[in-house]
């Protein structure tokens, strides 16, 4: 291979010597390169072409190994502390012999694929580069559309450039005869661990192939890895989608155009927000990224954000024509589709695709599949792969070194019940505690139980490869230094629910009524209420034009449920004991007056 990098040769040396393959590929990133890879995998059944769409395929998964397993994810810090207590910590020298146990062989007969990536635009001051080592090509050919990788970056790198050493196998040869799933894993969740060394940087991950677990670029560098060194080199690495929004009458990428970043957590909207079709006549969407953004402020003052990644792993199910078209755009083609169900005429299909399913699937265990059966038809974390560059709405920003200026800030959550619609922070430090104190339900997103809810602090609690509280700390030194410059912030909940169960908001391409309101408080506007919570929309500045939405069910979106704030206080109150000593004053100051204003205190006098 093409490259004077001792330590990266060196690496994947001792790395082959290790795993013991029986080939070891450089991946120049070449079309012709993915075509092979692509084509070898029809040969051996781990994909199967979509014959409906050109240029994609789908694949099968073990049951164990369908999403993210926090259980099994590490963050090895010399000091268990420095993980803090939603991290599951390990010792790093012990937990790095585990390790080589485990990989010891474990390549045999197959071929090592070594994957040179860069996150961020290639020649970014904030890009950065990883190195991937896999024994999946599915992995290969996921990276080459989730990130940027190949020769050129291994040019970049040079004789001695910086970079994140990323070592993954899917952890078990295939039993002889074994077609039904696309390839091996360590079936017992005991067996898999995703690992991080914060301290190197360096990250291994063994036994599962999927998402998360196995594109190390993404949640294990571009997140985990990524929060450490932005705490201590100064910027932010956040779980944020990044889009572009222009009102009426401007051209999208005039100076009228505003960046939004925004946090939740898995499964619950980034994708559908960061390409909404507005329904409201005249605005635009333009999306930059869909699940990450590095952010650091820029020479300028103002805090810039560039999109690590170059594509969707986006949440199949629910993404329709109608709820997401653009979503259907991108993944019209060069797609790669994992778990989702395939119909008899070479298309695919999963919940809420269509409004009546199709009368005869194979599900997405290669199982005959009828509606009424009684199982889902696609896994509810079935998801497409597919560049950013398909898709329509795409912010011809999203490739600018520099990042785009971000005028906002908005997290939210899954929360049927108490977050009203939208709350505006009273300042940087009251939008950090709204960002630090936001509670959603689980997803399939995860392995383990769904619809739980738990705080997830910044849509972050997988992902913060540090302790919570330090985290919190960073984010009120990040506004001391952006001063008057630092975005606005605000909180939103599409999941409210009537008293029938019913979500109350439309949601999807009617959420730009929302980012409305928030453009009409960025041009200082008089259409808020003050409130213990926050700013809310006062009666009637949510534009309901168009819409079929009573003005009660918007008064009950928008309520402040007393007891519900009550019980609410409570559960902070918890989160922030089992964070000490490391939750900052000014947080701490905060609950105090938000008990206040619900007549108690944060120590537990409420019901
Ligand atoms: P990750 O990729 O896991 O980080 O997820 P994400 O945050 O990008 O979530 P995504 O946009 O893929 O949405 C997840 C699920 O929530 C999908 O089934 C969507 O259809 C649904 N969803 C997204 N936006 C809305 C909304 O505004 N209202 C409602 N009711 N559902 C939504
Ligand atoms: C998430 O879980 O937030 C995802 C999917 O975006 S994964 O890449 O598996 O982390
Ligand atoms: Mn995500």
């Amino acid at each position: 291979m093409a490259t004077q990098h001792a330590r990266l040769l060196a690496w994947v040396d001792d790395m082959a010597a290790l795993c013991a393959p029986s080939a070891i590929h450089w991946c120049d990133g070449s079309d012709r390169e993915y075509q092979g890879l692509l084509a070898g995998m029809v040969a051996s059944g781990t994909i199967v072409p979509v014959p409906a769409r050109p240029e994609s395929f789908a694949c099968r998964t073990h049951p164990s190994d369908v999403a993210r397993i926090e259980d099994r994810t590490f963050i090895c810090t010399t000091d268990r502390a420095d993980a803090g207590p939603t991290n599951k910590w390990a010792d790093p020298i012990e937990m790095k012999a585990t390790l080589r146990g485990r990989f010891t062989g474990c390549m045999a007969g197959r071929t090592l694929y070594v994957i040179p990536f860069c996150m961020g635009p290639l020649g970014s001051p904030m890009a950065r580069f990883g190195v991937e080592i896999t024994d999946s090509p599915y992995v290969v050919v996921s990276m080459r559309i989730m990130t940027r990788m190949g020769a050129n970056v291994l040019a970049a790198m040079g004789a001695d450039g910086a970079f994140v050493p990323c070592m993954h196998s899917v952890g078990a040869p295939l039993a002889p005869g074994r077609s039904d799933v696309s390839w091996p894993c360590a079936t017992e969740l005991a067996d898999k661990y995703i690992v991080h060394f914060p301290e190197d940087p360096s990250i291994w991950s063994f036994g599962s192939g999927y998402g998360g677990n196995a594109l190390l670029g993404k949640k294990c560098f571009a997140l985990r890895i990524a929060s450490h060194l932005a705490r201590d080199e100064g910027w932010m690495a956040e779980h944020m989608l990044i889009l572009g929004l222009t009102p009426p009458g401007a051209a999208p990428g005039s100076s009228h155009t505003r960046y939004v970043a925004a946090a939740f957590p898995s499964a619950c909207g980034k994708t559908n927000l960061a390409m909404l079709q507005p329904s409201l006549p005249g605005w635009t969407v333009r999306c930059v990224g869909d699940d990450i953004a590095w952010m650091r402020t820029d020479s300028d003052g103002w805090l810039h954000a560039i999109n690590p990644e170059a594509g969707f792993f986006g949440v199949a199910p629910g993404t329709s024509q109608e709820s997401n078209p653009n979503a259907m755009a991108t993944i019209r083609r060069g797609t790669i589709f994992t778990n989702v169900a395939t119909t008899p005429d070479g298309d695919v299909w999963w919940e809420g695709m269509t409004a009546e399913p199709p009368p005869q699937l194979t599900d997405w265990q290669g199982r005959p599949w009828q509606p009424g059966c009684g199982r889902p038809a696609a896994h509810p974390n079935a998801r497409f792969t597919a560049p950013l560059s398909q898709c329509p709405v795409v912010d011809p920003r999203f490739v600018d070194p520099k990042g785009v200026p971000i005028s906002a800030i908005v997290f939210g959550g899954r929360r049927p019940r108490t977050v009203p619609l939208v709350i505006e922070a009273h300042s940087w430090a009251h939008g950090v505690f709204l960002g630090a104190t936001a509670g959603s339900e689980t997803t399939a997103a995860t392995i383990g139980q769904s619809g739980v809810l738990r705080r997830d602090p910044f849509a972050m609690l997988p992902f913060c490869g540090y302790h919570m509280g330090d985290y919190f700390a960073h984010w009120l030194e990040m506004g001391r230094r952006l001063g008057a410059k630092a975005p606005r912030i605000f909180f939103v909940n599409w999941f409210r629910k009537g008293a029938d169960g019913r979500y109350l908001w439309p949601g999807f391409g009617e959420n730009i009524r929302v980012l409305k309101w928030m453009c009409e408080r960025l041009d200082g506007h008089e259409v808020a209420v003050d409130t213990p919570i926050g700013h809310l929309p006062r009666s009637g500045a949510i534009d309901r034009s168009g819409l079929d939405l009573d003005e009660a069910v918007m008064a009950e979106l928008c309520a402040v449920d007393r007891d519900g704030w009550r019980r609410e206080i409570t559960l902070i109150t918890e989160e922030f004991a089992s964070l000490e000593p490391r939750v900052p004053a000014e947080l701490r100051t905060l609950l105090a007056e938000l008990a206040r204003g619900f007549g108690g205190t944060s120590q537990g006098r409420q019901a």
